[in-house]
């Protein structure tokens, strides 16, 4: 399949983030996922109840921003929209008008979403890749997967998301510099202010030195 504009396909599916060289964070005993905001209760998902939920199988490739893509991947989860019809509008503050999700990792990361890219068809909340539980790598143990934007929605380690009704502040994250609000991978909307082709070739010298960065702080070591 094509991949989106200015993509390059490598091989495998390499660990890369903002935690550089920090290796996974533990993975709780009983993991939950914190739903908070505009919310009339704060609620608690577990992991286990995650799994309850009807399963979805998505063949997507992902794209990272900085210009690699990881291609033929098959993700399992339930739908984030499951999630958000069934948990989190019946108990939504009356009149609330949800405009943005905010999603936490363990680890301290968040990405900010627009709610109508978030409950696409393609959204998922990850806990196997290619038949496996996902590892530490790779967001364990469970992960957002938006395969229509950039990477850096995708957050790793989820265990908290914040349903806001206006744009919240933007992540104070290193991660990456002035990301596009929408990050939609076809229309290349890499950066926020500038064109996607224009910034492509500053973001493409990032991949090297963060891939290995990354892999240093593996849990399966440096590949
Ligand atoms: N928790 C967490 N999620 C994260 C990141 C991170 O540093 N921490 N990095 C993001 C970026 S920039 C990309 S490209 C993808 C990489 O996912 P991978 O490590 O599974 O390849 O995760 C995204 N989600
Ligand atoms: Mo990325």
């Amino acid at each position: 399949m094509a991949l989106p504009p200015g993509q390059r396909a490598v091989a495998g599916f390499p660990r890369f983030g903002t935690h550089l060289h920090h290796p996974p964070p533990p993975v709780p005993a009983d993991p939950v996922i914190e739903l908070v905001g505009a919310l009339t209760k704060g609620v608690t998902l577990s992991v286990a109840d995650l799994a309850e939920l009807p399963r979805r199988e998505l063949g997507a490739d992902f794209h990272c921003v900085a210009g690699w893509s990881a291609t033929g991947l098959l993700w399992e989860g339930a739908r984030f929209e499951a999630v958000y019809r069934g948990r989190v509008e019946p108990l939504l503050v009356p009149d609330a008008s949800v405009s943005h999700v905010v999603f936490e990792g363990l680890d301290g990361y968040r990405s900010v979403v627009v709610l109508e890219d978030a409950l696409a068809d393609d959204v998922l909340i990850a806990d196997r890749l290619d038949g496996r539980p996902l590892d530490g790598d790779h967001g364990a143990p469970v992960r957002l997967v938006s395969p229509s934007q950039y990477g850096f929605v995708s957050t790793k380690h989820l265990c908290r998301v914040e349903f806001h009704t206006s744009r919240p502040p933007d992540p104070d994250r290193w991660s990456p510099i002035a990301a596009h609000p929408r990050a939609r991978v076809w229309s290349e909307e890499r950066h926020r202010r500038l064109p996607g082709r224009v910034v492509r070739p500053f973001y493409r010298t990032l991949i090297g030195p963060i891939r290995k960065l990354s892999a240093r702080g593996s849990r399966n070591g440096p590949r």
